[in-house]
């Protein structure tokens, strides 16, 4: 399987144990309050369209700070480093870019570039008063924005209270080993808002890529239920249907409806409706479930490549 792999990185308290929870499981905002500070690093793995995605969570306490530039090994084969600036944490900006620049520096020695995202992040008012925030994403910007240059770098707003978009994130993040089908991600999400009916695109481990319905997923992981039907009807798949692909559906005696596409053991359409759609949307999400199973398709031929 390939492998991919994300460091996480910034000072103590900054958020990275929270952005992985948020962003990556079920976990809420709120869980997060609670957590104790990581010990030298954790890692994770998480299954993602057949990418085995490795999450590094570098814990950023001084004692650990130095351990790390001593013994580089953890750092090593990032492929995405993602920087993380507290914006509530204005006393410290220095110290964090001191540190990112000794990171820089190793990654340097060690001949490595990998590809960097920002995240300046609790793009929030909890608990925070909208003008600091202000001055501080004003300050935060001048300080950081050009400590990247010579790197492939960009940047974004983060904040464990926007869930969605922190899912979205990521996605695209992810989605950067398969630049080219990035585009087939977003237009499905164009796709999805013109269909009336509620659609989930999900890989097979329920990694949600692009959805219509509030409220059904959790950061990247879809809602357990749903989650539950799509690995039953993939098992059936693989057992009795024996193939690739398959299609399953499920209606009461109201004509509410269920159905399940599953491309190429990779990729999952949900679609949930009431009775016959218009032919303009059924005409749409024809066009989507081509575009889908041909994403699956692609997937599948760049890992026998
Ligand atoms: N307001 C706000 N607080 C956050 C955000 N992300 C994390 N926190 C809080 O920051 C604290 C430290 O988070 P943690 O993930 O343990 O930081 P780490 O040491 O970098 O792993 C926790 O109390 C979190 O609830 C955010 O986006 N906004
Ligand atoms: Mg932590």
């Amino acid at each position: 399987m390939v492998l991919l792999k994300i460091s996480l990185i910034g000072l103590a308290g900054c958020g990275k144990t929270s952005l992985y929870l948020v962003g990556f499981t079920e976990a809420t905002p709120e869980q997060t309050k609670s957590l104790s500070p990581t010990i030298l690093y954790e890692t994770r793995r998480h299954p993602f369209l057949g990418l085995n995605v490795g999450i590094w969570d570098m814990g950023g306490q001084e004692q650990y700070r130095k351990d790390y530039m001593e013994n580089t090994e953890p750092l090593k084969g990032t492929d995405i480093l993602i920087p993380i600036v507290d914006l509530h944490d204005p006393d410290n900006f220095e110290k964090a870019k001191e540190y990112f620049l000794d990171l820089l520096d190793i990654y340097r020695k060690n001949n490595e570039k990998p590809k960097i995202f920002l995240f300046l992040h609790k793009f929030d008012v909890q608990n925070y008063q909208k003008e600091l925030l202000d001055t501080n994403t004003k300050k935060a910007k001048e300080i950081f924005l050009d400590l990247f240059k010579t790197y492939d770098f960009d940047f974004t707003f983060t904040s464990i209270f926007e869930q969605d978009k922190l899912a979205k994130v990521f996605r695209n993040l992810l989605m950067t080993s398969y630049a080219e089908l990035k585009n087939n991600v977003e237009r499905a999400d164009k796709q999805l808002e013109e269909i009336k009916a509620k659609i989930i695109i999900s890989d097979i481990s329920g990694n949600v890529l692009s959805h219509n319905i509030p409220g059904v997923t959790s950061g990247l992981t879809l809602r357990s239920d749903l989650r539950d039907f799509i690995n039953a009807s993939n098992v059936i798949r693989e057992n009795i249907f024996m193939n690739d692909s398959a299609n399953f559906r499920g209606e009461d005696e109201d004509g509410k409806v269920i159905e399940l596409f599953i491309f190429k053991y990779i990729i999952s359409v949900l679609i949930m409706k009431s009775g016959e759609l218009d032919t303009e949307s059924q005409d749409k999400l024809n066009i989507l479930l081509k575009d889908m199973k041909l994403f699956a398709d692609l997937i599948i031929s760049r890992h026998t490549d």
